[in-house]
């Protein structure tokens, strides 16, 4: 099977995944449960599941055991972008091509739907799932924890903010980024790899996988901003500059970026090398990753 259909067939499957995990919107409180579901269904390419179901079949996974922590990490990220684009962050309008969750309902209702997200994405991967072991779910659990924390991409986050005022040079952006986008990616690649039982080395090698292609993600972003337009992006672009903000690409121009991107992703379909062919579709997915044009 080609990339794309397996692509197109693993978003269609995750749109199912979260739709049922979702609290229906027949459930009180309906207004929240609604902009829950405005915020996470329909849109999105849904990165983080396609990297964690191409982990998996690195390791031969069945894809029904991959939804679980799939879904619960883009109910993290989707969480993380209700929060970016609220007026105290970003205060950003327009996502996915259609208005911010605050804009669309208020920004109170847009608060607690991540607070909300952020919960259900926990309870998504502690409940019951035939076919993992529940020492396998802990070890996820609390990796996603971790990725999602002070010391993932919340603390990622707070770094960025305060990153106009302390202008961070080139080793304090790759952190702040590693932080804030690479941890939950870094954990989508890892998942795919603990639920297929992986040996500790041949974790550890899809977790610096995912750290490569979570610092490829996070530059092709920054391309994006200081080069495509908004329609193209579904969101506003050009905020970077806008915020003083210090971007790699900001800092050494778009060809060394690019020529970046390019050795990043040599880097991680190295780190793939003794898996053969069972990681094509994971060495397809990286490359997707940083020659995405949305
Ligand atoms: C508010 C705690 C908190 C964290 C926010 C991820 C993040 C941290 C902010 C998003 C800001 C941003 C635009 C970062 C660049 C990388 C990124 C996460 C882009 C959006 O992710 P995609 O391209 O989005 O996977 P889709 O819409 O495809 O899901």
């Amino acid at each position: 099977m080609d990339f794309s259909t397996w692509m197109s067939g693993i978003q269609q499957r995750t749109e199912v995944a979260l739709a049922a995990a979702l609290p229906s919107p027949d459930l009180a409180p309906t207004r929240l449960h609604l902009a829950m579901r405005y915020a996470v269904l329909g849109g999105g390419k849904r990165v983080r599941p396609l990297l964690c179901h191409a982990a998996g079949a690195v390791f031969g996974v069945d894809s029904a055991l991959l939804d679980a922590p799939s879904v619960a990490v883009e109910l993290i990220h989707a969480y993380s972008l209700v929060h970016d684009d609220l007026p105290c962050m970003d205060d950003d309008v327009l996502r996915r091509g259609k208005p911010t969750c605050h804009v669309e309902f208020d920004e109170a209702t847009a608060l607690l739907v991540g607070d909300a997200l952020q919960a259900h994405a926990f309870q998504t991967l502690a409940s019951r799932l035939a076919g993992i072991a529940p020492a396998r779910q802990l070890e996820m659990l609390h990796l996603l924890a971790a990725a999602s924390g002070s010391r993932g991409m919340a603390g990622g986050q707070a770094l960025d903010l305060d990153a106009a005022i302390d202008r961070p040079g080139e080793a304090g952006i790759i952190t702040l980024q590693a932080m804030k986008t690479g941890a939950l990616i870094r954990f989508a690649c890892e998942a795919g790899a603990i639920v297929g039982g992986a040996a500790p080395s041949d974790r550890e090698r899809l977790a610096e996988f995912g750290s490569a292609i979570g610092l490829a993600f996070q530059l092709a972003d920054d391309l994006l901003d200081l080069t495509a337009d908004s329609s193209a992006m579904g969101k506003a672009t050009g905020k970077d500059a806008a915020a003083g903000k210090a971007t790699l690409p900001a800092l050494h121009g778009a060809d060394w970026t690019r020529r970046q991107l390019a050795g990043l992703v040599a880097q991680a379909h190295d780190l793939l090398r003794p898996f053969g062919d069972s990681a094509a579709l994971l060495k397809a997915a990286a490359t997707f990753v940083a020659e995405r044009k949305s």
